[in-house]
């Protein structure tokens, strides 16, 4: 008995994703579909070892296939999720568009699988967004132990968060700083290459950035709405790989080592953490791995119950396309939902 997949929004960093991460994991498919706007309907995606005709999403139909994973942004999504779920689809998506949304699980497994079984509501379950993920896996083994009161987090979110021509960008923009050629910026309010942006999405009547927002309503949704957190998001000329510095407040005295001890048992989580030069995890390592790194976990005395950490995963798999088959894995092993088209 295989399930029928279709990704949407195939052709981008995140659909890409997606369709390696299923093949590598050998995910129980009868059938992958590649599907994406007219405009690159006809061209190729790889699929593992195999290569898929990608196929337009404006005339698809979704009433054979069980499972969609959509990564074709915020305004796509709000049109064709209601659409595909009611053809009996379960739509999960990565975009933002029903995070929110309180008829729709806002899921990432290794916090809060229980709540997957809310998809039936309206046939939709939201992945968080990439900065969150990393985020809530690391904190998830430090709240059951020590109960998290605050948490203060600056990102450092690499470019692939915002596109495939965001890379293009940093690439051509850093090539140009050598050349001395005209450095201009098409995808970021300024240059990024050597540089840093303080700015991730649109800014909010409060000052801060949507992105901002985000982590902090996203982390209370999915992990504990008494958690308070503030994010500063910054973007950096790195193309994959989300790096978080993350300071906790705890309710509960906890040690470096009882919080080095609760995350190395931590699913998700890999610590690597030496006091010593090259002892921790940067950007550069984390990418194409399903880990969230922690290193740098310090006590800070200037709180009371003060914890400090350096969080790193590769934004384009945890961050997105990996939880997003995680959840599907999830779908399957708690047997809720089954496959239309039953083996012959
Ligand atoms: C970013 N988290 O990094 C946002 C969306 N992927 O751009």
């Amino acid at each position: 008995m295989g399930y029928k997949v279709a990704v949407v929004g195939a052709t981008g960093n995140v659909g890409r994703e997606m369709l390696a991460i299923l093949a590598e994991r050998n995910f129980p498919a009868s059938e992958v579909v590649a599907l994406a706007s007219r405009k690159s309907a006809g061209t190729e995606c790889s699929f593992g070892d195999k290569t898929l005709k990608v196929k337009a999403l404006d005339h698809y139909d979704f009433s054979d296939v069980d499972i969609c994973l959509m990564s074709a942004g915020g305004s796509v999504s709000k049109e064709w999720s209601p659409k595909i779920g009611a053809q009996g689809a379960v739509v999960i998506d990565n975009s933002s568009a029903w995070r929110m949304d309180p008829d729709v699980p806002l899921i990432v497994p290794e916090v809060n699988a229980d709540a997957v079984a809310g998809f039936t509501k309206k046939n939709i379950i939201a992945n968080p967004n990439c900065s969150t993920a990393q985020l809530v896996v690391a904190l998830k083994p430090l709240h059951d132990k020590a109960k998290i009161k605050r948490v203060v987090v600056a990102t450092y979110q690499s470019v692939s968060g915002a596109g495939k021509d965001a890379m293009d960008e940093l690439f051509s923009q850093t090539k140009s700083v050598f050349t001395l050629d005209e450095v201009e910026s098409k995808k970021f309010p300024k240059r990024i290459a050597f540089n840093l942006i303080p700015q991730i999405d649109v800014f909010m009547e409060d000052g801060f950035t949507k992105e901002e927002w985000k982590m902090v309503v996203e982390t209370k949704k999915i992990l504990d709405p008494k958690i308070k957190l503030v994010a500063t998001c910054v973007r950096v000329p790195v193309f994959v790989g989300h790096s978080e510095a993350v300071n906790i407040e705890f309710e509960n005295p906890i040690t470096a080592d009882e919080a080095r001890e609760v995350l190395r048992a931590a699913p998700g989580c890999l610590v690597i953490d030496k006091h010593e030069p090259g002892g921790y995890v940067t950007p550069y390592e984390c990418v194409g791995e399903d880990a969230t790194y922690i290193s740098r976990i310090r006590e800070d005395g200037t709180v009371e119950n003060g914890l400090e950490m350096w969080v790193v995963s590769d934004n384009l798999r945890k961050g997105a396309a990996l939880n997003a088959v995680q959840i599907a894995e999830c779908l399957i092993n708690r047997k809720l939902i089954s496959a239309k088209k039953q083996a012959a």
